[in-house]
Formats: C-alpha cells, structure tokens, sequence
C-alpha cells in the first residue's frame, strides 16, 4: 500500500538504536534540569484549556513543558515524579536543542521531503511525546493541516518512534484512505484565543487500525490523514519525536494558524 492511497507510511528502522539513545538521554538531562515549580500549563485535547495561554503561544520557539491532565492531586500538587507527569515538551526542541537539530536536519530526512516533492522545506513545530504510563492522555482524532494550515495545504507529520508503540500503551490508530476526503476544519488563532472552526466531527472507531511500530520506525503522516491515540492503561511508556513540515514555496502559512514566529524558521534545503 502506498502513501498516496493510505495516507500514512511506516518506515522501519529510520533511525538507529544510537540516535535514539541520545534523543532519549538527552530528554532525561533536559527535564532533570525543568523546574516543575514555574509552569503547570496542561496540554489536553479534550479540553482546550490552552485559549490565551502565553506558555502555550511562546512555545512556539522555545522549548517548554507541558503537564498531563491526570499528574495533579485534587490540591493541585503532582500525583508522581515530574520524570512521569510531563505529556510533551515542544514546540522548537528541532531548532533549539543540538541533538534533535541534527535528527531533524539529517540528510534522510531531507531526501524523504524531496520524494514528497517539497521545495523549500521547514519543520514548523516538534514535540516530544511521553505518553506516560498510566495517566499518558488520549489524543483526539485529527488532521494535522487543522493546526498548521498553508493556503493550499502542505503539512506531513513526522513521527519517531522512541520507544515500541503498541495497542496497550497508546500507539497511532488511523483511518486508511481518509485524507481523501479534505481537510474537514481548522484550529484557528483570534482575538478570543484558539478555537476550531467547525464541529468536532463524529469517526466511526471500526474504521481505524492500530500503528503498532517498533522504535526506529518513523511514520509518515499525510496532513489530512485522521488520526488520533487513546489513554496509556499500561505500565509502559511510549515516547516518540513528532514534529511536523510544511513548504514555504508555493503555498502561504495562514496568519490566523496558532503559531506566530518571530524569526521565519531555518529551511531543511532550497531546491
Ligand atoms: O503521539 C501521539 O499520541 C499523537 C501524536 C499526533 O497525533 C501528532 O503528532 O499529530
């Protein structure tokens, strides 16, 4: 099956046991180095509790930390270590951090976007996922060009498998074929903060299948594609690097998209 009639890709083994190892090591040194005392911003996308939130705004270049719904205790005070309440850390890890720069700019990746036919490449977001266990938050089904519309579309999602991703701690369930039918809303940025706007669709659950990968596999995700990942039950983590590309040849980033740059991000290559 093809990207063009799926809509999603499954490369095994894009990244090495070595890579991985450093993204992950590094992350560790990164949270022992956050200070869970200046920030309890929560990333859910139940509940968009984001609306005018600077953290979440200002996210957009820099690296900052979110909290999973479920680490805090009725008084407020996290439930476990901050090692295992964090849901994400995003959302410029690619261009900030020098180990996930040299992941993101690698030279696979970029013949990967010129196979896709992109021109002038940028990752206009990153984020790294712990889907923690036990409490790690589902995320609702979705299509990536909803939150990083170009005038016409041109994201793809990236996503790296860090660790095994299964049915029993979370993986990427998708529905084949449904970035076919267009992209059906938009998260829009206003005077009022974020909001989407459309109704949230109704997907029937049959229609999706699991993405059970191994770490190393990067799937590749078509902008339209509706995908979405349930609550970790489990005892295992599932991390993953997700981060996200879109042209800047061709094609205009929306102004009301929730990512407003102060600095226009560093291209992956000019063709
Ligand atoms: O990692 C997940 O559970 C979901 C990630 C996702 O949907 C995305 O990055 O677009």
């Amino acid at each position: 099956m093809s990207f063009q009639s799926q809509g999603y890709l499954v490369l095994e083994s894009f990244t090495s046991p070595e890579e991985i190892n450093a993204m992950r090591k590094r992350m560790d040194q990164l949270l022992d180095e956050f200070d869970c005392s200046s920030t309890s911003s929560i990333f859910s996308t139940k509940n968009q509790k984001h609306t005018t939130d600077n953290y979440f705004y200002e996210s957009a270049e820099k690296v900052s930390f979110f909290f999973e719904e479920k680490a805090f205790d009725e008084d407020g005070n996290l439930k476990q270590p901050k090692q295992l309440s964090i849901n994400k850390v995003g959302h410029a890890l690619h261009e900030i951090d020098l180990v996930f720069k040299k992941f993101t700019f690698s030279e696979e990746l970029s013949s990967l976007l010129k196979s896709l036919d992109y021109k002038r490449p940028v990752i206009i977001q990153s984020m790294y996922i712990f889907k923690q266990p036990g409490i790690g938050g589902e995320v609702v089904p979705h299509q990536d060009n909803s939150f990083l519309y170009t005038e016409p579309t041109t994201c793809t999602g990236l996503w790296l498998a860090l660790e095994d991703a299964t049915i029993l701690n979370g993986c990427l369930w998708a529905i084949p074929g449904s970035h076919k039918g267009g992209l059906v809303r938009r998260f829009i940025r206003d005077e009022e903060g974020v909001h989407f706007d459309r109704p949230f669709p109704s997907y029937e659950e049959k229609d999706f299948v699991p993405l059970e990968v191994k770490a190393g596999s990067l799937v590749v995700i078509h902008g339209d594609l509706i995908h979405q990942s349930f609550e970790n039950q489990s005892s295992k983590s599932r991390h993953a690097y997700s981060f996200h590309a879109i042209d800047t040849v061709g094609c205009k980033w929306a102004p009301d998209n929730w990512i407003r740059r102060k600095v226009d991000p560093e291209p992956l290559y000019v063709s």
